[in-house]
């Protein structure tokens, strides 16, 4: 079930083109002072508009509330949203969507990382759509240029790391799966 504003609800039915354009203008607004780490300092919202774009384009993904996650995957764990204000705004399974992908910021970075690990098998389906389109996206801008002060070794690391997470994630789309399992192979790991 959709969740519509009341100011939607008040005039007409919402088609999926208004909701889309509502979410990415929440994230949009949530992201608004941020930067990615590439030299230009590329603006943040580029990265979630570029993940359901690949799950829409490359994976074929018509999905409605994963696309929405998309949009919205990084606004709990990098902005002030709460995933009760998702759930309001957006309803329960885009917000229940959100929050499968946020990692807890409480914990060191490397228990983190170890987490997204454990935890990737067990995910639910929309979720692990959207961890395969962003681990996809952030491979690649990687591959494009280097984030501000990190050295090859961090890039590799990463790479490595990223392999592990969609071990777990497999099974789930097979476009998307083939085209990480290139970038892992160009990287001397194996999916
Ligand atoms: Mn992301």
């Amino acid at each position: 079930m959709q969740f519509l504003s009341f100011v939607f609800l008040s005039s007409t039915m919402s088609s999926d083109a208004v909701l889309l354009l509502e979410t990415v203008n929440f994230a949009a607004e949530k992201h608004r002072y941020q930067r990615r780490k590439d030299p230009d300092r590329t603006p943040y919202i580029n990265h979630p508009v570029g993940v359901a774009r690949i799950l829409s384009h490359e994976g074929g993904v018509t999905d409605i509330e994963v696309l929405q996650a998309a949009l919205l995957h990084d606004t709990v764990e990098d902005t002030d949203t709460t995933p009760a204000e998702l759930e309001a705004k957006f309803g329960p399974t885009v917000a229940r969507i959100v929050q499968e992908v946020t990692d807890d910021k409480n914990l060191p970075k490397q228990e983190r990382k170890r987490l997204q690990v454990e935890h990737a098998p067990h995910c639910s389906h929309q979720a692990k759509l959207v961890k395969l389109a962003d681990k996809l996206y952030n491979l690649r801008d990687l591959n494009r240029c280097t984030p501000v002060g990190w050295t090859p070794e961090r890039v590799q690391e990463y790479f490595v790391w990223a392999c592990e997470v969609v071990k777990g994630l497999k099974g789930t789309n097979s476009a998307l799966e083939e085209k990480l399992e290139e970038l892992f192979r160009q990287r001397g790991a194996q999916l």
